[in-house]
């Protein structure tokens, strides 16, 4: 007798066992369809970034609030990222103002820098070594 429930147990251990991975697959399905609503998701985001603007977000991927909207008037000009609502906390950029930007991690264009080509969008900060650094920025010919 002993010996018999103990094989039930092991079936319905084995049968469990299954189950749990027919749901793990599932949950993959669901996951690898929530990245691709993701990727389209990042796209809209970056696509708020207007020409002619250098633009800074809280996040990777350019999401969370948008703390840097900038027009430069021209090479030399310079910005101050907001103390509050904005230095050490830039995780992504696009820099779509026609100039280089040179992103420093102090307050006056001081410090360290970061130059941005233009055109070219930077999803992680991270990537550079630069994340939630940034707190002033100076557009220059190039970079
Ligand atoms: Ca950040
Ligand atoms: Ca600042």
């Amino acid at each position: 007798m002993g010996s018999e429930n103990k094989s039930t147990m092991k079936r319905r251990l084995v049968s469990g066992a299954s189950m749990a991975g027919v749901a793990f697959v599932a949950m993959m399905g669901l996951s690898a369809g929530s990245a691709q609503a993701e990727t389209t998701d990042v796209e809209v985001k970056a696509g708020t970034c207007a020409s002619g603007y250098v633009c800074g977000w809280e996040d990777d991927g350019y999401g969370g609030d948008k703390w840097m909207s900038w027009n430069p008037s021209g090479v030399g000009a310079n910005y101050e990222i907001d103390g509050w609502d904005g230095d050490n906390e830039i995780t992504s950029i696009i820099n779509n103002s026609g100039h280089g930007i040179k992103f420093y991690d102090q307050d006056g264009q001081a410090g360290n820098t970061l130059c941005v080509g233009n055109g070219v969008r930077i999803n992680n900060l991270q990537d550079y070594a630069w994340n939630d650094r940034a707190e002033s920025a100076k557009a220059v010919s190039r970079c």
